[in-house]
């Protein structure tokens, strides 16, 4: 008897992308069991497409549900530390994440990669090795595709993006490889400190065959790990950078692999995620070359940094996946424009401190314009900010100062939940803007 034979009676709580996606596995299952569904808000996402025989309660913890469940299925956005879960916990039931469920009936391999910044990248990097070498592969996770939903699709591999959110609650999962990217102070609202999220991202390692770390960040490597390690990072250990004839060169174990120059991704810390995703794709027996064609030829993700309009010598820049310091660090490192930065900030700041950012603005010619909920958090980073309400505020205002050289940049630093459903949203609003006020910019009807 398999574990989910042995629960005739689930729970699942939170619905949204994770909760709807164990509901319909459930429902695949020979012996479906009772489904019963929990969700705090009124009108969780995904509660049209819950299959009618299925109960919802909404708005509302149903505690004798939650307490009468052979099993809990919690969704990543769930606290195990709320009271309602603890609770549960205390009387025995035992709680798993979807990718538990995904981890007791995978039957290919599975590589993952967790981190603070970077993942989502990584992950479809991967992917796109995978599939250049004519490997049939399912990309998920957190990446915003229910891991759940890949199985069945007869996939020869599965590359999973994994939050800590989801690790939490995951404590079987065996991984041809796992790749820790780095720890930066993110999601404080839930974590009482930097170590504690840190350490429900190790659980990655639990059950790797090869553990990837970045030396750059010791918070990566994994405590008491027995399987197989390596590591990425700029100097020439493992997977690193070594010189060949004055050009710099991706290596393995100093031996060179291909230039990054010729990279299609662009800034360092994507080269840096070039060396994770090669080191992932070694691990799970990716042809070499497949993956350098890969590495050629992928440009990225949406909202991750991307020039979206170049009009009358402005660059309009939409990083709108930067929720969170680090990644807005990332952004402006080697930063070099020839006229001014303007910089839009704010958004919901997870409680973050965010005052390192004080000394890499002093050297830029920076206007910065804050928003949001929390925008009122950055004045104090810059001599002469604009605080605004909306990021549509802040764009009419940086369209009407900017100038040929200049850039508008989103990179808020902050999650968007304050203000739109998710990054996305608030990334295609940018993008939509960005396209109706482009003609507004100084100089624009000189010619
Ligand atoms: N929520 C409640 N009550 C509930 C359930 C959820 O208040 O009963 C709130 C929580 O604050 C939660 C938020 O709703 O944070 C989002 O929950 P959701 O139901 O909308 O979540 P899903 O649609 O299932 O999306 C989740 C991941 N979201 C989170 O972990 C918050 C998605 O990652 C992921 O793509 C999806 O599962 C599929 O695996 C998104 C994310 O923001 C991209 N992740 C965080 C991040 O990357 O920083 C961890
Ligand atoms: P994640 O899925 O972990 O959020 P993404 O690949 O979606 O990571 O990138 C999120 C943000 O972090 C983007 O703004 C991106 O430019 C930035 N970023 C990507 N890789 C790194 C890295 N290795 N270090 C710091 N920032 C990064």
């Amino acid at each position: 008897m398999n574990r989910l034979e042995q629960a005739g009676n689930i729970v699942v709580v939170g619905l949204g992308v994770t909760g709807l996606s164990v509901v319909n596995y459930l429902k695949r299952q020979p012996a479906a069991p009772q489904i019963r569904v929990i969700d705090t808000r009124t009108n969780p996402p995904g509660q049209n497409e819950l299959p009618h025989d299925v109960a919802l309660c909404a708005g509302e913890w149903q505690m004798d549900w939650l307490l009468t469940a052979d099993l809990i299925v919690a969704n990543p956005g769930i606290a195990l530390s709320t009271p309602q879960m603890q609770a549960a916990a205390a009387a025995g039931i035992p709680i798993v994440g979807d990718i538990e469920l995904f981890a007791w009936a995978a039957d290919q391999p599975v590589v993952a990669i967790t981190g603070s910044n970077g993942k989502s990248t990584v992950t479809s990097l991967v992917g796109e090795m995978a599939a250049e070498a004519g490997i049939q592969v399912g990309v998920g996770g957190n990446i915003g595709l229910a891991a759940l939903n890949m199985l069945s699709q007869g996939n020869g591999l599965y590359v999973l993006e994994l939050s800590s959110f989801q690790l939490e609650t995951t404590s079987s999962l065996q991984l041809a490889a796992a790749a820790y990217l780095n720890l930066s102070e993110d999601h404080m609202d839930r974590y009482d400190s930097l170590n504690d999220y840190g350490l429900a991202k190790q659980r990655i390692f639990q059950h790797a065959r090869v553990a990837i770390s970045n030396r750059d960040d010791a918070a990566t490597w994994p405590t008491a790990f027995s399987g197989q390690q390596t590591s990425f990072g700029f100097d020439e250990k493992d997977y690193g950078l070594i010189q060949v004839q004055g050009q710099e060169y991706l290596a393995v174990n100093s031996e060179p692999v291909m230039p990054s120059r010729e990279l299609a991704l662009v800034g360092r810390h994507n080269v840096a995620n070039s060396l994770a995703a090669l080191a992932l794709a070694d691990a799970a027996g990716i042809d070499r070359a497949a993956s350098c064609r890969a590495l050629r030829r992928y440009t990225g993700l949406p909202h991750r940094c991307q020039r979206v309009v170049q009009a009358h010598g402005v660059d309009w820049v939409n990083d709108s996946k930067a929720t969170n310091l680090a990644s807005t660090l990332a952004a402006l490192d080697g930063l070099s424009i020839p006229g001014k930065l303007h910089l839009l900030v704010g958004g919901d700041g997870k409680g973050a401190d965010f005052s390192p950012l004080k000394s890499v603005l002093e050297p830029l010619n920076v206007q910065l314009y804050c928003f949001g909920r929390d925008g009122h958090r950055f004045v104090s980073l810059t001599s002469n900010p604009v605080v605004v309400e909306t990021m549509d505020q802040a764009m009419a205002m940086a369209a009407a100062e900017a100038q040929a050289g200049d850039m508008i940049l989103l990179s808020p630093a902050c999650a968007s939940l304050d203000q739109y459903p998710n990054f996305m949203a608030r990334g295609d609003a940018f993008v939509a803007l960005a396209h109706s006020l482009q003609d507004q910019v100084q100089g624009a009807h000189s010619c």
